[in-house]
Order: structure tokens, then C-alpha cells, then sequence
């Protein structure tokens, strides 16, 4: 067991694009319709709670669409995962539930997940499949706050980042998936892979703002390059 290698991957918009998840900064993508600072930003939220709300409940919806299932993509790294065990990190900055529904376990949704909410005040969290509504309240406090949802927006700090860094310090392999490189510190990882020793790999449909972090790159679908790439 010990002969494994140690692999973290991180994914972003593009591995779900191909399972009908629009990504944020295509031409077509989620930022085209929304001005970033109204939907995703705790400013945002509280100038107009009811936009913030509607924007991640239609995001929410489209996880129950029949249409939207995981690719194989998403099913290639679960399938790595059970080769590699505990060798294997997968970080995503998506906030859908498609790695889950493939298999992939040893899974950290860094800017959180839309099937969970939490309290404004005790950042408790629930589980959550429906809208959330104007009126829902948490069952932590008294009297019961707002429930926000659990999304790790603009100027917040993204979740498990001790773990992260850990794996990154230690991994051989860090393997990028169908991210733009825009937003940090995901945009920042294969970076620090590298700078610990690690072999760095980009797999994307065009080259990244970060394509020089890389020691390796392969363009295209991620439903066809990533199932070639781990085999
Ligand atoms: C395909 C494909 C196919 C398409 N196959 N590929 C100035 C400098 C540096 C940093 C900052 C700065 N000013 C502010 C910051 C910090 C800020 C930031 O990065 N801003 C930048 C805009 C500059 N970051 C933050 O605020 C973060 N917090 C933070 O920094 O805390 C402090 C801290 C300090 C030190 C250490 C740690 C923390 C929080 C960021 C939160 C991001 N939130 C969002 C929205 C919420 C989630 C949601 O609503 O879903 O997360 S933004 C949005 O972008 C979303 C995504 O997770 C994230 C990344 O997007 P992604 O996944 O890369 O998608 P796209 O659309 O950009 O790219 C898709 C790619 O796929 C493209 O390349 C396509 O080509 C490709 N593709 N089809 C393969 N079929």
C-alpha cells in the first residue's frame, strides 16, 4: 500500500459542464446573467436576501432535473479513488452533488454545497433539498434566525483549508479539472504542489490563467480526458 502515490485532485465549473451545469465564466456561463457582487458576496445577501435566495434555489432545483447526472469524468475519479484509498484527496470548488452521486467519497466541497443551509448566527448547518423560503428559520437559536445558504461567497474563507494545504504538501501527484484559474486560493494550489515537489497536471478544455503552475497539460472534454488521463 505504501507504494501508492498520493494524488489531489481539485475540480471546478467545467468537469459538470458536460452534465448540463452551466459553468460561471463562459459566454453562456452563470456570471453572464448576475452581477457577482448581488448573488455571491455577504453584501450581497443582506442589500437583497430574496435575490440571493431565488438565485441558489433555481441552482438547487436543477440538481433534481433527470437530465443531470454525474459524467464520466466525475465517475473516472471515483473509480481512481478506489484504487488509490486514502492516497486520494478530491477537492472541488463546485457546489453541486455530482461527485457524491458518482462514488467519490474522500470529498471536500471547498466552497461549499447547495443541498446544505446554516444559520446566520451559529452557523449551524441542515441539509436542504427544497427553496429556501423567506420565512424558514433555524432550530439552534432563540428566537430562530435566517438561514443562509452554504456557500462559501466572495471575501469568506473557504472550508477545510488546513486540510488542503496538508494534502498539498504532501502529495506526488495534483491533478486540476475544468477550472479557469480565476478565483483563489483554489487558483493558488498547483502552485504550492509544485513548490513542495509534487508533479503538476492540468486537465481543461483550454489553457487556465494558471497554466504555468503545470508541468503537464491535456485540452478537451473533461468526460473524454480525464477517463483517458486516470486509467
Ligand atoms: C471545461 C468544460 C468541459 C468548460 N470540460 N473543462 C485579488 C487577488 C487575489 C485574490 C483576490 C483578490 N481580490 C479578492 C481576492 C480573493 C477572492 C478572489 O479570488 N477573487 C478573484 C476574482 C480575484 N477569493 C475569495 O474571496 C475567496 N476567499 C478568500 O480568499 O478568503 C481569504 C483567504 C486568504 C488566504 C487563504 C485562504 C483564504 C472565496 C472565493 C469564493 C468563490 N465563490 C464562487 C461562488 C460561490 C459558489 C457558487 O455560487 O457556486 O465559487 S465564485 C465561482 O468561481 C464559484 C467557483 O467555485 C469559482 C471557480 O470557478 P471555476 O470552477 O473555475 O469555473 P469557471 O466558469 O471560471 O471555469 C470553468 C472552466 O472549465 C473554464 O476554464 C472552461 O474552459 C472549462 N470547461 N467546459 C473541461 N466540458
Amino acid at each position: 500500500m505504501d507504494k501508492l502515490p498520493k494524488v489531489v485532485v481539485l475540480t471546478g465549473a467545467g468537469i459538470s459542464a458536460e452534465s448540463g451545469i452551466r459553468t460561471f465564466r463562459a459566454e453562456d456561463g452563470l456570471w453572464e446573467d448576475h452581477q457577482v457582487e448581488d448573488v455571491a458576496t455577504p453584501e450581497g445577501f443582506r442589500r437583497n436576501p430574496t435575490l440571493v435566495r431565488e438565485f441558489y434555489n433555481a441552482r438547487r432545483r436543477k440538481l433534481f432535473d433527470p437530465a443531470v447526472s454525474p459524467n464520466p469524468a466525475h465517475l473516472a475519479l471515483a473509480e481512481l479513488e478506489k484504487k488509490l484509498g486514502s492516497h486520494f484527496l478530491l477537492v472541488t470548488q463546485n457546489v453541486d452533488n455530482l461527485h457524491e452521486r458518482a462514488g467519490s467519497k474522500n470529498l471536500i466541497h471547498m466552497h461549499g454545497e447547495l443541498l446544505k443551509v446554516r444559520c446566520v448566527r451559529s452557523d449551524k448547518i441542515y441539509a436542504w433539498q427544497g427553496d429556501i423560503e423567506q420565512h424558514d428559520r433555524c432550530s439552534c437559536c432563540r428566537p430562530p434566525q435566517v438561514l443562509r445558504p452554504h456557500i462559501v461567497w466572495f471575501g469568506e474563507m473557504p472550508l477545510e483549508m488546513d486540510r488542503i494545504y496538508q494534502a498539498l504538501a504532501q502529495c506526488d501527484y495534483f491533478i486540476s479539472i475544468g477550472t479557469s484559474g480565476n478565483v483563489y486560493p483554489a487558483a493558488g494550489f498547483a502552485r504550492e504542489a509544485q513548490l513542495q515537489g509534487a508533479e503538476t497536471i492540468e486537465l481543461n478544455l483550454e489553457p487556465s490563467l494558471v497554466k504555468s503552475s503545470f508541468s503537464r497539460a491535456y485540452y478537451g472534454k473533461a468526460g473524454e480526458i480525464v477517463p483517458d488521463f486516470v486509467q
